[in-house]
């Protein structure tokens, strides 16, 4: 025997079983939170060799990963406190002077508690909008998801002997004098050393563990699902805004309407990147725009944060716009960047080539039936399909054709 287990009683095989089980769960949403969190981050910034790859459909993809995201996000919370919670006496376990295993895996654990704890808290503050911090949200959320999911393969890889042994064998008697036993035999006080877990039990602790996801999930998911809205206290956003959707930033928050409001505005095509003779820009005016063909689509905006809502646009579609410019063009696939007026994050975002080939990618005049609303974009606003909120340019003011 090891000193650190004469030091230390085992842990019970029940409890093994209700770590492990909690373990499991975590283990479910860390990954989905993490595969639905890359798909975020590359759709945001694309390798270039990957520009074209991301589809354009379903429409509803991107509203659903990034739902998903938040959402295990949010879940992982109850759950990895529990799971602290139930191997707590763990920690205060004395190290074996000398055992490097030990000693290793110690520090992939500190590790994973670390990196869970900031991707969790800072998810969760970058959905409240309540930015604590002076680091850039997405590029540190994105790199310490790296570490964390590191350190959580490699204590899986450590724990999977005990992760096989507690799952695999039948759950021993409700109340076995057994598993008391492993306790009580240790050489220390057994109130001490008695995991949380086992006073409560594996059914209890787990049906915890299912009650805090369920309640998280009704009191978060309003803003994703609209028939959970009336009991999601913590989701404000569904709602919030005028014609049937959250405002992000405001027109005024960014100071754009003098320029808005301009009876000169025009939204400019520009494709001087490419060369060539002929007319290098062409300015559109807010009537010429809309005595174009008008595209008609209900397409969701699905922000990173996790609010989402689907809306009837109308509008330009970009393939038009293309044809007017030159008809060669909408069969080249050449890359386009939108500018707001607004020079501000988010001010400006690429469309690729395959996104403007989409009839539903366009240039929106119209949501809900009435004109955009000053908030939501006026006088245009890109819209498409699949896609991020933050790259659904508002209160445009040109388009450059890439070479
Ligand atoms: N120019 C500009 N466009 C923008 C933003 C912005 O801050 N500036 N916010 C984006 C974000 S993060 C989202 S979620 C959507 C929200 O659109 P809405 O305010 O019309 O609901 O607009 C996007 N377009
Ligand atoms: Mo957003």
């Amino acid at each position: 025997m090891r000193l650190s287990e004469v030091a230390y009683p085992p842990i019970s095989s029940r409890q093994e079983r209700t770590t492990s089980w909690l373990g499991l769960a975590l283990a479910f949403s860390f990954t989905v939170c993490f595969v639905t969190g890359l798909i975020s981050h590359f759709i945001q910034h694309p390798q270039p060799w990957a520009y074209d790859w991301w589809p354009t459909g379903p429409t509803w993809f991107y509203r659903v990963s990034q739902g998903l995201h938040v959402t295990t996000g949010l879940i992982s919370i109850p759950l990895l406190g529990l799971k602290l919670w139930s191997v707590a006496p763990k920690f205060w376990k004395k190290l074996a002077p000398g055992d490097l295993r030990d000693i290793l895996e110690r520090v992939s654990i500190l590790v994973l508690i670390a990196g869970s704890g900031f991707q969790l808290l800072t998810g969760m503050f970058n959905v409240a909008e309540a930015y604590q911090w002076k680091f850039f949200f997405p590029s540190a959320h994105y790199a310490v998801s790296w570490v964390t999911i590191g350190a959580l393969l490699i204590h899986i890889a450590v724990k999977l002997p005990i992760i096989r042994r507690a799952l695999g064998s039948s759950p021993p008697p409700a109340d076995s004098a057994d598993d008391v036993d492993d306790i009580d035999d240790g050489n220390v006080d057994s109130t001490e050393s008695k995991a949380p877990a086992e006073g409560l039990g594996r059914r209890g602790v787990l049906a915890l563990a299912g009650g805090a996801v369920g309640m998280t999930i009704l009191a978060t998911t309003g803003d994703k699902i609209a028939l959970l809205s009336g009991v999601s206290a913590l989701s404000q956003r569904s709602g919030n805004g005028s014609q049937g959707l959250p405002v992000n930033q405001t027109a005024k928050g960014v100071q754009v309407i003098e320029q808005i409001t301009d009876p000169d505005w025009a939204l400019v095509l520009d494709r001087s990147a490419l060369g060539g003779t002929g007319e290098a820009k062409l300015a559109l005016s807010l009537d010429d725009l809309r005595a174009l063909p008008q595209h008609r689509a209900r397409l969701p905006i699905a922000c990173v944060e996790g609010w989402s809502v689907n809306a009837d646009w109308e509008g330009v579609s970009i393939r038009t716009l293309l044809d007017l410019l030159d008809p060669a063009l909408v069969n080249q696939g050449r890359r386009l960047r939108m500018n707001s007026l607004a020079k501000t994050l988010y001010g400006v975002s690429e469309v690729s080539g395959r996104l403007a080939a989409d009839p539903d990618a366009m240039i929106a005049l119209r949501l809900n039936g009435e004109v955009l609303n000053q908030d939501h974009g006026f006088p245009a606003r890109l819209i498409a399909p699949n896609r991020p909120g933050a790259m659904q340019t508002k209160w445009l003011e040109s388009i450059e054709i890439l070479a």
